[in-house]
């Protein structure tokens, strides 16, 4: 059965490309930060039912505004461009800090911010840098593991053990969530956490 959740239009609303640009805050919002390429936009789509909604690529680096959406009943979606492309020129990755610092240091009215990492590896260094930024700006943070679908069913709960130990989670803290966009497995789950988060 489908999750009730998700009701009404969902529409793109703009893409903010300099550090000056973000809207005037209206509700709750929802953040999708992560590595570049670890499935933010194609998890973004699956959340809301819609394919093509953000831009979904095979190329690393390709989100590089920060946009944003507006949901039905879940908030105001923020898709973060990814970090961690080390292809991209010094000039783009100074950009995107600028924008993404502006976006974090900004006093946004953030319901709850979804850290993406890929199952398939251990969390990088910048995840586990991102993780701790945000735990010291009080900031509400759920880790979700990305492409569940490509780690064995038998191998999941040892991933999500270990993605918890490299981003130092405390024992007392929720664990982190293993999704697939391909498959929609956790997306109900990340769906009903993002309105619990969106409505209390
Ligand atoms: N196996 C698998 N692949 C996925 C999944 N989600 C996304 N991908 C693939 O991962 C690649 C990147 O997906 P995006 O959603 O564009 O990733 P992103 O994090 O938004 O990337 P940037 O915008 O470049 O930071 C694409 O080739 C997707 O098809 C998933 O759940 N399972
Ligand atoms: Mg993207």
């Amino acid at each position: 059965m489908k999750s009730p959740l998700q009701h009404g239009e969902s529409r793109f609303l703009l893409g903010v490309a300099q550090p000056d640009g973000y809207p005037v805050p209206g509700g709750p919002e929802v953040v999708f930060a992560g590595r570049s390429n670890v499935g933010k936009s194609s998890l973004l789509n699956a959340l809301l039912r819609r394919r093509g909604l953000a831009r979904v690529s095979k190329t690393p680096g390709r989100t590089q505004q920060v946009n944003f959406f507006q949901t039905g009943d879940l908030g105001t979606f923020v898709d973060l461009p990814g970090y961690g492309f080390a292809r991209a020129p010094e000039r783009v990755r100074h950009q995107w800090k600028a924008l993404v610092d502006a976006y974090l240091e900004g006093d946004r009215p953030v319901a709850v911010c979804l850290l993406l990492a890929d199952a398939r590896h251990d969390p990088t260094g910048q995840d586990v840098q991102l993780c701790d930024w945000l735990r010291h700006a009080g900031l509400p943070c759920r880790v979700l593991l990305t492409k569940a679908d490509a780690v064995g069913r038998g191998r999941i709960q040892k991933v999500v053990r270990r993605a918890a130990e490299v981003l130092g989670l405390e024992s007392g803290e929720e664990r982190p969530l293993p999704v697939s966009a391909r498959t929609g497995e956790g997306i109900d789950q990340v769906r009903s956490l993002i309105h619990h988060a969106v409505h209390s």
